[in-house]
């Protein structure tokens, strides 16, 4: 049993088709809290998180946009999700992803304070591996695995807390990264599962080759799941959707196997944007998602024990 701290973060400034706000009334639409709860979690909404004002802000790249405001929500984010993680686990609902700038700050600030390291599984078609520099789109959507990696170019940005090494990222879904992306990550130790170590290998090997470094380690495990992780066919509520994305089982596997481990320590939902969706069906997915991720299952099974 797990107590879910519901997190609000209508962040819609980090891409440029709104909608990404609606995604917590969404997920409390469809219906996250009795989904929890009737998996035996308890459950507290802290509603939505309100940035300060934002501030005047700037940088040399001109395609940047809203760089300010984004500062404001990184800060007030990442206060809201550090201040969660010592009474349960944080579900942070989107709002895009520039909300993870403040989430992965915050889990990873609180890692730190235990002396524990902090692992990251990121669930996208994108690497979201750019930074304030090099993004071209101006789309900060696309930098917060960077940001977390302790890059630099995040000026003015607040210096990322404790870096994550790459070492402890892992990406599953990837098939869509820009050049500049694509050399920074070339210089980590990023495991990068695109989907053509999917095809070739499965979900299941890459995914527990990962949990059981997090495991060795007595790591924290973040997880930061991007809409467009999914098939367009079967999630399209999102801005950026990419073909070739993962299957209705892939995605549910991803999450029965991380249930099974008992590793997860926090959540992000993101890239949810309500008024793409088709009646509902894409928010009532990541919700099921969450579900699976939180113990919902057919049948008990013998499983790999990871401790
Ligand atoms: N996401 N690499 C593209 C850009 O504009 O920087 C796409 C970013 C997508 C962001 O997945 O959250
Ligand atoms: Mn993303
Ligand atoms: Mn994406
Ligand atoms: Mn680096």
């Amino acid at each position: 049993m797990t107590h879910c701290i519901l997190i609000g973060a209508p962040v819609d400034e980090g891409q440029r088709r709104p909608g990404c706000l609606m995604g917590p009334a969404a997920y409390r639409t469809a219906g996250l809290a009795t989904t929890l709860a009737a998996l035996g979690h308890t459950t507290e909404d802290r509603g939505d998180v309100i940035p300060a004002p934002p501030g005047q802000e700037s940088c040399a790249n001109a395609a940047v946009h809203h760089l300010p405001e984004t500062i404001a929500w990184t800060n007030a984010i990442r206060a809201a999700t550090q201040a969660a993680m010592p009474d349960g686990m944080p579900i942070i609902m989107g709002g895009d992803h520039s909300l993870a700038l403040g989430s992965v700050a915050g889990i990873a600030a609180f890692a730190a304070s235990q002396g524990r390291p902090q692992f990251v599984i990121w669930l996208d078609a994108h690497s979201d591996f750019h930074t304030v520099t090099s993004t071209t789109s101006g789309n900060l959507h696309g930098t917060p695995m960077a940001y977390a990696h302790g890059n630099a170019g995040f000026d003015p940005f607040p210096e990322f807390p404790a870096p994550i090494p790459g070492e402890n990222i892992c990406m599953f879904g990837i098939r869509s990264v820009d050049p500049a992306e694509h050399a920074a990550m070339q210089l980590t130790d990023i495991t990068v599962n695109d989907m053509r170590v999917l095809d070739e290998q499965g979900i299941v090997a890459p995914l527990r080759d990962f949990l059981d470094r997090v495991k060795a380690a007595n790591g924290l495990l973040h997880v930061s799941l991007d809409v467009d992780f999914l098939d367009p066919s079967i999630a399209p509520a999102v801005g950026t959707t990419v073909p070739g994305g993962t299957t209705f089982r892939e995605a549910h596997l991803v999450m029965e196997l991380l249930h099974e481990s008992g590793l997860v320590t926090s959540l992000d939902l993101v890239e949810l944007n309500p008024f793409l969706d088709e009646r509902g069906r894409t928010a009532k997915l990541m919700v099921d998602l969450v579900g699976s991720l939180m113990g919902r299952k057919v049948f008990d099974r013998p499983t790999r024990s990871y401790g």
